[in-house]
């Protein structure tokens, strides 16, 4: 049996049409997990669900090396990071990532971050209006830094917030918003560089338990330290993903608005509430559209047989509300995560699959932790308005957000 094959000669001006929709609608018509396009010139096989994941990261069938496009490297990953490796040399890498998150450090982490919200919050009382998420993206920032160990003057924050935001704007972005992105990513490598540069000299010495630390020193296989272009294009692989937080952390500011018994259940300080709303905000609200792989050696799967160097998309966010994986998958209710079975496949807005191992996101643990801590700090100690505005956010925008970029005014204390 063939797997449906949607029509048209390319389809990329459908998919950038149609956004965080284009893979799930299609899902649903041909009511198939798996289906056949073209993007981009090439042909390419989409799928979703958990039984496609758990395919998806299997990695005697699928590599990274050569997925991500060069203007997805250009702007949001760098080149020769983490992302793109595969085999012995992504197993190191991964794990010098995943060192930095023992349960100490993930202590230090929550510590600092509501801190930074105190900081914040005391900063945030002396204005009248201001972007929640333009703040929060600054919050996040600072909290990224203090915790990699690197310096960040009160005069670089607006700028290199403002890059670092940049860089995560551009991924799904073609035109003026991709070249932003661009120059923002080259502002930023230099600037790692030559932190980087400076630890190696001796001019800086960031704790030994640090991320800037171990990006600085870290060996790869061969005992060499790394190129100083890929040990910033990781320093960055901490900072900017940290930063990026700030948007889910204003989506759930956004669910307290729009739904607010989840902000009195947050006020009830039950920590089992606060996690599974964390959750929920993950799942409900769109970030990643779809995760890419290529075929590594030929095999057959959903009545389809993949051959070596295809490209296939999975279905992040249609996987985080499919129907038969989620009751009622658009309604925000935290309390699903009572039932949920605790799958590694079937919630993946950070990807799925093993964490020490494979590609899921390396940091779905610090977003975990840093959202309970700002949403549960967002609830519990400040009052603000939310002015009238449109805080409608596109699902065709990749990646998206409210469109009036969630103004409050007159901040105060609980
Ligand atoms: C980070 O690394 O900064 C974290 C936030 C990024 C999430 C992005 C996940 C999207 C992955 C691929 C995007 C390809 C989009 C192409 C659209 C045409």
């Amino acid at each position: 049996m063939a797997i449906p094959h949607e029509k048209g000669l390319d389809n990329t001006y459908q998919l950038l049409k149609e956004g965080f929709r284009y893979i799930p609608e299609r899902r649903r018509k041909f009511q198939s997990d798996i289906f056949q396009t073209r993007l981009l010139g090439k042909k390419v096989i989409c799928i979703g669900g958990e039984e496609a994941s758990e395919i998806f990261y299997d990695e005697e069938k699928f590599k990274r090396k050569g997925v991500a496009p060069n203007r997805v490297k250009e702007t949001l990953f760098g080149k020769k990071g983490v992302q793109g490796l595969d085999d012995a040399a992504h197993k190191h890498r991964k794990q010098l990532f995943m060192s930095l998150m023992t349960p100490e450090r993930l202590k230090d982490l929550r510590e600092i971050t509501r801190k930074q919200w105190q900081v914040a919050h005391n900063n945030w009382q002396k204005r009248h209006t201001m972007s929640l998420f333009h703040e929060t993206e600054k919050v996040m920032l600072r909290v990224a830094c203090e915790w990699a160990g690197v310096p960040l003057f009160s005069r670089e924050l607006e700028q290199r917030t403002r890059d670092l935001a940049a860089m995560i704007d551009a991924f799904g972005a073609i035109g003026p918003r991709h070249w932003k992105g661009r120059t923002a990513r080259n502002r930023s490598e230099k600037w790692a560089k030559n932190l980087i540069q400076q630890a190696r000299d001796g001019k800086r010495q960031p704790s030994e338990n640090t991320a800037f630390y171990a990006m600085a020193w870290h060996r790869d296989l061969n005992g060499k330290l790394l190129s100083l272009h890929t040990a910033a294009v990781e320093l960055l692989n901490i900072l900017r993903p940290i930063t990026a937080i700030g948007r889910y952390v204003m989506f759930g500011a956004l669910a307290m608005h729009d739904f607010p018994e989840t902000r009195k259940k947050l006020q009830s300080g039950d920590a089992i509430y606060s996690r599974m709303f964390v959750q929920e905000v993950r799942r409900y609200y769109p970030f990643g559209p779809f995760l890419g792989a290529k075929v590594r050696q030929k095999f057959a799967w959903g009545g389809h047989q993949f051959n070596k160097g295809t490209l296939v998309l999975l279905d992040v966010y249609g996987t985080n509300h499919h129907p038969d994986l989620w009751k009622n998958p658009d309604e925000f209710s935290p309390e699903r995560f009572k039932e949920w079975s605790g799958s590694p496949f079937d919630f993946i807005p950070q990807g799925g699959g093993d964490y020490n191992m494979g590609h899921r996101c390396a940091g779905e643990w610090v977003t975990v932790e840093i959202m309970q801590v700002s949403l549960e700090y967002l609830a519990n100690h400040m009052n603000y308005k939310v002015p009238e505005q449109n805080l409608n956010y596109s699902m065709v925008r990749m990646p998206t957000l409210p469109k009036s970029r969630f103004a409050i005014s007159d901040v105060t204390t609980r």
